[in-house]
């Protein structure tokens, strides 16, 4: 079978009219940018790219180097091109409107430059996450408030992994897309198509170090799993945590199971820990479009209306199953 590039995907759902031809270029941009990233990381110690850019981000964590780098080249690959109004980033407080002598576009671009950072020095998986929404408002000056549209609205999302592989996964809607990077024609080529996640899985992925801090029905589910098959559930569980959201919804999407990183008691007033903007949803649209589920507790995570562009939300994403058994129980605990 021919090899089916990035690019011929996305021309030959261009041409089917499953994307217009700026959508289209908006993702081959996002691509070309992870791939120059991806170099990034990979040069890492040699290109004296390791460690703390000795400056913080809005979230209050200090940013490394890498982190810079990485917004940076998706600002700079994306601002020219005329297919946005305007970017977000974990990285920057404030929108970054396209300046006014580069052509307007009608798309807005969200993205977690480099997630997973804290692994970037012992050299485990990160990635970038991005997600694009569409201006809908017809102000001319692109608001903060343009971007406070939930994440059914998105029109596409995805993410590229570092790792062992450099890996492109992406969703215009009709299913999720699996692309390898060649790294002799320096293209992103189709390896997977219209991926499905197993409904029913045997492996559980959360930061077990915060256990006491859990909500009931989250630690009933995991003292569940814990039991393994003398308990109620019949079966043993297997546990992981990269502590890279990229690298863990990937091996989910690639062979099943249940991710949380769910409210607790240490900052009980923050719904959790990670993004919904520029995490969550993005995430969640990839899941969904692959047959799983993704919830916070409360509702489908793409049906949560944004209030702030850098707020956080309980994650409980994966096999089908296993997010309906989370919701059960945190239905039961009203
Ligand atoms: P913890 C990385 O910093 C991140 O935002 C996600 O990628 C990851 O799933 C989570 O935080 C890890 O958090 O508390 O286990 O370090």
């Amino acid at each position: 079978m021919s090899k089916i590039s990035l690019s011929r995907y996305l021309i030959q759902a261009q041409h089917q009219g499953k994307i217009p031809s700026d959508l289209r270029f908006l993702i081959e941009v996002v691509a070309r940018a992870c791939k120059n990233i991806a170099y990034n990381v990979n040069k890492g110690a040699l290109a004296n790219l390791l460690g703390s850019a000795g400056s913080s981000n809005v979230q209050g964590e200090t940013q490394q180097k890498l982190d810079v780098i990485a917004n940076e080249v998706l600002l700079e690959a994306n601002e020219w091109g005329g297919h946005l109004s305007a970017m977000a980033s974990e990285e920057m407080e404030y929108i970054y409107e396209i300046p006014n002598y580069y052509p307007q576009g009608g798309y807005l671009l969200l993205f977690d430059p480099l997630d997973g950072s804290s692994n970037i020095d012992v050299n485990v998986s990160i990635g970038t996450i991005f997600s694009v929404l569409r201006k809908t408002s017809d102000n001319q000056k692109v608001l903060e408030q343009d971007f406070f549209q939930p994440g059914n609205k998105q029109v596409a999302s995805g993410y590229a992994l570092y790792g062992p592989q450099t890996i492109f996964v992406l969703t215009i809607g009709e299913g999720v897309y699996i692309f390898t990077l060649d790294r002799d024609l320096g293209s992103f080529i189709l390896t997977r198509e219209k991926v499905k996640i197993p409904h029913s899985t045997k492996e559980f992925a959360i930061n077990m170090s915060n256990m006491r801090h859990w909500s009931e029905p989250v630690k009933r589910y995991v003292d569940e799993c814990l039991a393994g098959e003398t308990g109620i559930r019949g079966k043993n569980f297997n546990m992981r945590w990269v502590a890279s959201m990229v690298a863990d919804v990937h091996r989910i999407l690639t062979r099943g199971g249940v991710f949380l990183y769910p409210w607790d008691k240490r900052e009980p007033n923050k719904a959790g820990k990670l993004r919904l903007m520029y995490e969550a949803n993005p995430m969640s649209f990839l899941i969904e479009q692959a047959g799983g589920l993704s919830i916070n507790g409360k509702q489908r995570i793409l049906d949560v209306e944004p209030q702030a562009l850098h707020e956080r939300v309980a994650v409980m994403l994966g096999s089908k199953e296993e997010v309906e058994i989370l919701q059960k129980y945190h239905t039961e605990n009203i």
